[in-house]
């Protein structure tokens, strides 16, 4: 017997100092990621200031709790004091013991209050970045508000947008589901401001360095804040069940110095402004032209649902490959694709420039043996949407 509870006493001091170990070494990952925002680093400090409360108390408890198993066992002839509660001690610990526990519970409370009420007060004020973020089946659409371009003079400026779809397995090895095309790019030292939105159903945008997560709700704009203090990458992924490919919604913030930050957004700018005078150049593009950059931009916006290969995933995604819209009457394919199929993940991509389209849909129809022979110029796209009923 005794020599059982010697053991016992080794295993538990084993397990403590390993359980000691492991808080002390935030590189095992077995804590939360190191903060890279003020407002983050906040409520990390809590989390530290209630684990190291806790494990106090642990070690208070198990220390009286083991002594007691030990010096008062039965073996030993161990008679309880039948006069303890008449004591002092006895009388006031119902008391005193109490007390202690809602002490500690404040000071916990009190830090967290403070925090929380930084949370929800959200920055207003010239140097904030504002960034909308909305959420899509199944990839993240980020606005940067103040940043726009004039593209085609006209005096309606489009905001800079960073469009992040998630890296398919053969290319993103160790990081398949942890990588995306095209990180989210933000200034060290600012404080920047998210508005969360969503296109179509809930989901949730999940920073955990940034210490974000807030759901995006279609119909409505929902606002938080971090003030970022730490260049780095840092990870998220959506946190709300949004379907089929919730898995294949991660998200990647890469906080950069202000000047590099400036000059990616000026290079954002140019793409921009290159793209829009390549879609606006009045001429007749050829059939191989089209079939590049319809490859490009199929894979990239639709082969996440119709796959690269074409033949869909049945019965939730329809074949693009032998399919009647794709090899019948061009004006039910663009159709399709401008007004989308209301109520289903089909939606209208009528966003797009009229040369992605006129591309993606000349790929559409002379791709996987559809082999219609038709091209398709910008120009019938510019028709197809005047005609376009919704
Ligand atoms: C989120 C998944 C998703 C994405 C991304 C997507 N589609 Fe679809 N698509 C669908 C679904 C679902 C349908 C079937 C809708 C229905 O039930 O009628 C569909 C139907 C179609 C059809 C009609 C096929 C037929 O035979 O009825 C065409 C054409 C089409 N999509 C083109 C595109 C193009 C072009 C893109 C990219 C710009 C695209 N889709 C992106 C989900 C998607
Ligand atoms: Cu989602």
């Amino acid at each position: 017997m005794a020599v059982s509870i010697k053991r016992f006493g080794a295993l538990s001091t084993l397990s403590l100092s390993v359980a000691w170990a492991e808080n002390a070494s935030a590189e095992m990952a077995l804590n939360f990621p190191k903060p890279a925002a003020g407002v983050a680093q906040e409520i990390y400090d809590i989390h530290m200031l209630t684990s190291t409360i806790a494990t106090v108390l642990l070690v208070i408890i198990f220390s009286i709790v083991g002594y007691s198993l030990v010096h008062h066992r039965k073996s030993r002839g161990y008679e309880a004091d039948q006069h303890f509660h008449e004591t002092w001690f006895g009388k006031w610990a119902w008391v005193i013991v109490p007390v202690l526990v809602l002490g500690i519970d404040l000071t916990i409370a009190s830090s967290a209050e403070k925090t929380l009420e930084k949370v929800w007060d959200v920055p207003k004020g010239e140097d904030l970045v504002d960034v909308k973020v909305t959420g899509h089946q199944w990839w993240w659409e980020f606005d940067y508000l103040d940043h726009t371009v004039d593209i085609d003079g006209t005096g309606t400026p489009k905001t800079v947008k960073v469009e992040s779809r998630y890296v398919p397995k053969d290319k993103a090895g160790d990081l398949y589901l942890r990588d995306v095309d095209n990180h989210l790019v933000l200034p060290v030292g600012k404080k920047v401001r998210f508005l969360h939105t969503s296109a179509d159903v809930n989901h949730a945008f999940w920073v955990p360095a940034l210490a974000v997560k807030k759901d995006a709700i279609p119909g409505y704009v929902t606002e938080t804040w971090v003030d970022l203090n730490r260049e780095g990458t840092f990870r998220g992924q959506c946190a709300e069940l949004c379907g089929t490919w919730h898995s294949r919604m991660p998200i990647v913030v890469d906080v950069v110095s202000q000047d590099k930050f400036a000059s990616w957004m000026d290079e954002q700018k140019k793409v921009m402004l290159a793209a829009a005078a390549e879609s606006s150049m009045d001429k007749d593009w050829t059939m191989e032209e089209l079939m590049e950059k319809g490859q490009a931009n199929y894979n990239t916006k639709c082969a996440s649902c119709h796959q690269i290969t074409g033949k869909g995933l049945p019965p939730a995604f329809p074949p693009l490959a032998g399919s009647k819209i794709t090899t019948g009457p061009i004006q039910d394919h663009l159709n399709v694709v401008l007004n989308g199929r209301p109520g289903t993940a089909m939606v209208s991509w009528a966003m797009l420039s009229d040369l992605e389209i006129a591309s993606i849909v000349t790929y559409e129809r002379n791709a996987w043996g559809n082999d219609t022979g038709d091209v398709v110029q910008p120009r019938d796209i510019k028709a197809a949407r005047s005609l376009a009923v919704k």
